[in-house]
């Protein structure tokens, strides 16, 4: 069986990171190591969350793993806690990545044209370096503003957001890829660079205007890497993501008063071997 690591936080409420990679994956058949970077309360969109930093266990869990010849076919990265896991998740790879291991980097930071809570303006700087690693590293619209140093906007003009994407290419990724980008008024997709045509691959779907927490982690850490560890090639994984995170979004009956709880991904886990099949 394939085996991915996932490097994010555990938010002990709220379906977001290691609470949705974990079971994405599993449904995907393939084995979700995990490697905490801080235990939370909720997610940081619930006031007054509380948060305890994991950074000192990081390097310890990767040196017990080489020690034990621990394989992996893909380290997976979401958010991280502060700018030193940064540099610890750059020590992780050089110690665990084989030749064969894809890098996944998801620079989860920012989102609505903000950074979340808790992180400060220097913070992209630092993430900077671990997208410079990646194979494949997907941020939002907003984090890539906050990655490249570009005033971030919102427009339609689908040639702003290919030289966006491109300059996020320019930071050393090998498949840089673009989330929630607006094709149109009411489609959102993807837009990535495809290292072997040079070309831009682009993919979207229905847009539903509202916003929903930890679809990026859906999306990223679990669909895609998992369908790319699983053998689909990178336009083939995005569109499954985009077609995985959509479903979860349309089978969500949102509680007005508990907005932040995250999408009901439970009910469409169903779905991924008959993506998978496609
Ligand atoms: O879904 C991204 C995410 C992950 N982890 C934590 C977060 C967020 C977004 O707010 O707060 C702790």
């Amino acid at each position: 069986m394939k085996r991915i690591a996932s490097i994010q936080d555990i938010s002990c409420l709220g379906r977001c990171s290691l609470t949705v990679a974990l079971p994405v994956i599993s449904a995907m058949a393939v084995e979700c190591a995990i490697v905490p970077t801080a235990v939370l309360s909720t997610h940081t969109m619930f006031p007054g969350f509380i948060s305890r930093d994991l950074s000192d266990q990081l390097l310890p869990i990767a040196r017990h793993w080489k020690s034990q010849n621990v394989t992996l076919d893909a380290i997976c990265t979401g958010y991280l806690a502060s700018p030193r896991q940064t540099e610890e998740v750059c020590d992780f790879f050089d110690l665990l990545a084989g030749p064969d291991t894809l890098l996944f980097v998801d620079p989860a930071m920012a989102d609505g044209g903000r950074l979340y809570s808790g992180f400060g303006p220097d913070f992209p700087g630092y993430m900077r370096r671990v997208v410079s690693r990646a194979h494949v590293a997907v941020p939002n619209v907003t984090e890539a503003c906050l990655l490249t140093d570009t005033p971030y906007r919102e427009t339609e003009d689908l040639s702003w957001w290919r030289d966006l994407l491109r300059r996020v290419g320019d930071l050393g990724p090998r498949c840089p890829v673009l989330t929630g980008v607006p094709f149109g008024p009411d489609r959102l997709g993807v837009m990535a660079l495809d290292p072997e045509s040079g070309g831009i691959f682009q993919y979207h779907t229905p847009r539903v205007h509202d916003h929903f927490h930890g679809t990026g982690d859906i999306f990223s850490a679990a669909a895609c890497a998992g369908a790319m560890v699983r053998g689909k090639g990178l336009p083939d994984a995005l569109r499954l993501a985009a077609d995985f995170t959509l479903a979860c979004i349309q089978a969500t009956q949102r509680d007005p008063n508990a907005p932040w709880y995250g999408v009901e991904f439970e009910k469409a886990l169903h779905l991924l071997p008959g993506l998978l099949e496609r």
